[in-house]
Formats: C-alpha cells, sequence, structure tokens
C-alpha cells in the first residue's frame, strides 16, 4: 500500500504539473484503472488536491504541506542524508529523540522530524518555541570522524547550508548571527543547536538541530519583537517539505566539502553571509561583557573580537547584541 502510494507520487512528481493517463498510471504501479482511481481517493482523503479530466488523465494541483517520512523523500535528492527518517507527530524535543536513536545505533544522515515539540530547547537549556504544522522542528545525526573541538564548525556549515535553501525556496537570503540565528530584516527565523556523544578524542555522534519558524502568522508576547517567519516576510505560505529538502541537499553538499577541503571555503561564505562581521557588538558570555569591533571567525569558527585597547579575544560561546 505505502509502495504503490510512493510510486503514485513519483509519477506525479515526475510528471510536473502536466496529466498522466490513467492507462500510464496503472501501468506505473501495476495495477487496473479502477484500482488506480481508489489509490488517487486515498490521496485526496490525505489532502491531496487530484484534477482528473476525462482522455487526458490525472494531475496533481496542491499537495498538502506535510512533513512526513513520504513528504521528504519523494524528490529528495541527496545520497545519505535524510535518506533514513524517523517522523513522529509530537515529541519532547527532536534533539532528545536523536540522542536516544543514535544510541540503539542508527545509519549516518538520520532525520529525525516532529509536527510538534512540547519541549523544544535552545542553548543552554532555553525554551524553543514549537507550534504544531507551522514550523520545520528537525534534528540530523552526523557520524564524522573527527575529534570534538570540530563540532563548533558544524554549526556554522549547518547556517551556510540553510541561508542558501531558503534563498532558493523564498528568494529571501537571511543573515547569520554568530554563532547559531539566522535573522531577516533583525528578527530570529531560525535557531541551530548543535550536540555531541563524544570520548575525549572522537566523535561518536554529532546532532545537528534545526528550528525554522515557516508558516506561523504569529508567536507568543515573550518573542514578538524577536522572532518573525518565512511567510510573514513572503507574504506567502512555503511547503515546508521543499524547504527540508534542499536544506539537506545543501547540508550533504557543504559537509562532503568540509571533509575533501577543511573549513576554509565554508568560512569565506560564511563570513560572506553574516552580519556582524566588521561591527561593533557586545559579546555576553557566561563570566563576562565584550564589547568589540567582530573582526572575523578563526578556522575552528571560533569568534574574534577586538576591543578598544586592540586586544583580540576569542569567544568560543556567548550571546552577541549588536
Ligand atoms: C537556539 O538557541 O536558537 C537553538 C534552537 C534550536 C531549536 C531546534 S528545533 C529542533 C531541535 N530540537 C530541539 O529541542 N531544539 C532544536 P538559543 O540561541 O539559545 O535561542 C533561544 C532563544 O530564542 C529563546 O530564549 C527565545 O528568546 C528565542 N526563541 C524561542 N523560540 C523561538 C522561535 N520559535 N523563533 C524565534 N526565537 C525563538
Amino acid at each position: 500500500q505505502t509502495n504503490v502510494r510512493i510510486q503514485l507520487l513519483e509519477a506525479f512528481s515526475n510528471a510536473n504539473g502536466e496529466f498522466i493517463s490513467g492507462q500510464a498510471l496503472a501501468e506505473i504501479i501495476g495495477c487496473s484503472r479502477t484500482a488506480v482511481w481508489k489509490h488517487i481517493e486515498d490521496l485526496r482523503k490525505e489532502g491531496f488536491e487530484l484534477e482528473a479530466v476525462r482522455k487526458k488523465g490525472y494531475r496533481i494541483l496542491h499537495a498538502p504541506d506535510k512533513v512526513t517520512e513520504n513528504e521528504i523523500l519523494i524528490g529528495l535528492q541527496t545520497k545519505r542524508l535524510g535518506k533514513q527518517v524517523h517522523f513522529v507527530e509530537t515529541v519532547d524535543s527532536t534533539q532528545k529523540e536523536a540522542h536516544r536513536i543514535s544510541q540503539d545505533g542508527c545509519m549516518e544522515g538520520t532525520l529525525v522530524i516532529a509536527e510538534e515539540q512540547t519541549a523544544g530547547r535552545g542553548r543552554m537549556a532555553r525554551n524553543w518555541h514549537s507550534p504544531k504544522y507551522t514550523g520545520i522542528w528537525m534534528s540530523i545525526i552526523l557520524k564524522p570522524e573527527l575529534p570534538p573541538y570540530r563540532a563548533p564548525q558544524f554549526t556554522l556549515i549547518a547556517a551556510v547550508a540553510i541561508v542558501e535553501a531558503v534563498e532558493e525556496i523564498t528568494g529571501i537570503q537571511p543573515e547569520i548571527k554568530w554563532p547559531n540565528d539566522l535573522l531577516i530584516k533583525g528578527k530570529k527565523i531560525t535557531g541551530i543547536l548543535t550536540e555531541l556523544q563524544a570520548d575525549a578524542d572522537q566523535i561518536h555522534a554529532l546532532i545537528i538541530g534545526i528550528g525554522m519558524n515557516v508558516n506561523q502568522s504569529e508567536f507568543p508576547k515573550e518573542i514578538e519583537k524577536i522572532a518573525t517567519s518565512l511567510a510573514i516576510e513572503k507574504g506567502e505560505k512555503i511547503s515546508r517539505a521543499l524547504l527540508i529538502q534542499r536544506i539537506l541537499e545543501k547540508l550533504e553538499f557543504y559537509y562532503e566539502m568540509y571533509v575533501e577541503e577543511g573549513f576554509y571555503p565554508i568560512k569565506q561564505l560564511w563570513e560572506k553571509y553574516a552580519i556582524s562581521i566588521g561591527k561593533q557588538i557586545i559579546a555576553r558570555t557566561i563570566n563576562k561583557e565584550i564589547k568589540g569591533k567582530a573582526i572575523g571567525i578563526t578556522d575552528d569558527g571560533v569568534l574574534k573580537l577586538k576591543d578598544e585597547n586592540g586586544v583580540i579575544h576569542e569567544i568560543y560561546s556567548a550571546d552577541i547584541e549588536l
């Protein structure tokens, strides 16, 4: 049943909005035309809008905006990333779920995704607001053979991948705020959280959590002034599945580039998309506050800040105020 469904959706996806005859569909999935009609009815019940025209056949007008396994897999152009999808309707946090799955053993590239998080989290145990059906709440499990100190670079790799994916799908280029925020016109649309399972000299699993506001039209009071969504900025709803596919494709591309060529080419792109570089900023770390000019990032992804005395500080973790 699921196989037939995937074959059907793949046929429609290959047809690019054109009609496919009932006969052709029957041949593709190996059943009768009556059976095709029944499968089409099933798809309609799931929210697909399908047009049927005599002598022409069927075509897809609108696919429902879902982020289940099928929606992500159909048309996904990656080798490894997202090829294994662990979808849950509601979860405490996809990060936590990814940690659990990874501990039990899983393929590199496994994607954990939910429609809703009840305890989504940011850095330092902050909350991440993750309402149902409107955003992308996902965690990708990677297994790079690297020492743990390289992990922060992955936040920056993910940021570059997401900027380009969002730009390709919406035409809007978000800006990166070091280390893990993506902003549009100064408001946050995406937060990235990179976590590790590692021993002192080897990463076992690297879990990249991505929270993206896509189709929300409003936010709770606490974050109303600092948050925005792609739909608000673009003025129309965006297909989450397409966006997820593009993020996975870009992330795989840059991950491979990183393994083959190192961090340098990605660092160049990161600095191009970053807003804070070259500006006066305040960096708040756990125990101090440093004012200065952000002059760039090191090859490890550490922020370099030059204070008024010309002293250069290397900031490993902080919140930045522009
Ligand atoms: C982050 O933390 O920005 C990382 C967020 C990562 C979320 C993803 S969702 C999938 C995966 N599963 C998880 O449980 N987490 C990851 P940080 O830089 O600490 O920012 C957190 C702050 O952003 C909060 O204190 C709020 O002020 C603000 N915030 C919370 N929810 C937001 C939202 N939906 N949009 C914009 N800002 C938000």
